[in-house]
């Protein structure tokens, strides 16, 4: 078999630079002759794509677990040919991938709810906030629909403050694109890389995004050179599944 394509996932919250990053880092491994795709999810033309992109527009309106498993089946619908690329020497680039599906469900607090515990030690209370109302949808049930797609060898995560973030242009122009929500977001990421590491599916890296672009895609540019040459061995090995 020849040498298989390295699978690299880049994720962070909106703004953070990813899809400007992902089409550097494209171009760079294509100067070099590296045989490389570019992915991106949600992948909006697909019929499922269609129904995500009319919901992310808050065109329609789709029961948030519908919508989750909706994100989930976009990935699924190009999973098998993920790992034909893979295995065929192409290296691919994906522009988020579950570790968003997961983040960005599981953040989602229904506003009505009863706030956990908003009550000061001085006895008085603070206005509810995103972050004190209980999740909508479990953790648990939120990683379930990914579980066995193509788990990548490195996942690049693009740090950026979600105040930072907010003042970048384009923000704010759709659904989950406020400050609030990304902070539970971002609260949301670490939490699933702690359970990368500790699950060994693949290599999980902290970027500072706040960085010039020029510096982030230096570091990006480190860390993929080290993914394909692959293990002490020199090979990636077979396609691993994610959790599983
Ligand atoms: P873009 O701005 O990158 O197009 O993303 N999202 C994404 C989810 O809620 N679940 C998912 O599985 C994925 C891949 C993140 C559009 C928004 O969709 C969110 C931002
Ligand atoms: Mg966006």
């Amino acid at each position: 078999m020849s040498k298989r394509g390295a699978f690299v996932v880049i994720e962070g919250l909106d703004r953070s630079g990813k899809s400007t990053q992902a089409a550097t880092l494209i171009k760079r491994l294509q100067e070099s002759n590296v045989p490389s795709k570019l992915i991106k999810f949600p992948d909006r033309t697909t019929p499922i794509g269609k129904l995500i992109d009319s919901y992310l527009r808050s065109e329609t309106e789709l029961d948030d677990h519908a919508i989750h498993l909706l994100f989930s089946a976009n990935r699924w619908e190009v999973a098998s040919s993920i790992v034909k690329d893979l295995e065929n020497g192409t290296t691919v680039i994906c522009d988020r991938y579950a570790f968003s599906g997961i983040a960005f469900s599981a953040s989602k607090v229904d506003p009505s709810s009863k706030p956990v515990d908003t009550s000061t030690s001085d006895g008085s209370s603070v206005a509810p906030t995103h972050s004190t109302r209980p999740p909508l949808l479990p953790y648990s049930w939120c990683r379930a629909p990914d579980v066995s797609l193509p788990a990548p060898d490195l996942t690049l995560f693009l740090d950026i403050l979600p105040h930072i973030a907010s003042q970048r242009a384009g923000y704010g122009g759709e659904r989950y694109e406020n400050q609030e929500h990304q902070e539970r977001v971002r609260e949301l990421f670490s939490r699933i890389a702690e359970e990368v590491e500790a699950e060994g599916v693949g290599r999980w890296v902290v970027l500072d995004g706040g960085l010039e672009l020029k510096e982030v895609e230096e570091a990006i540019w480190r860390e993929v050179k080290e993914a394909l040459r692959g293990g002490d061995d020199g090979e990636l090995g077979s396609v691993k599944r994610l959790w599983d």
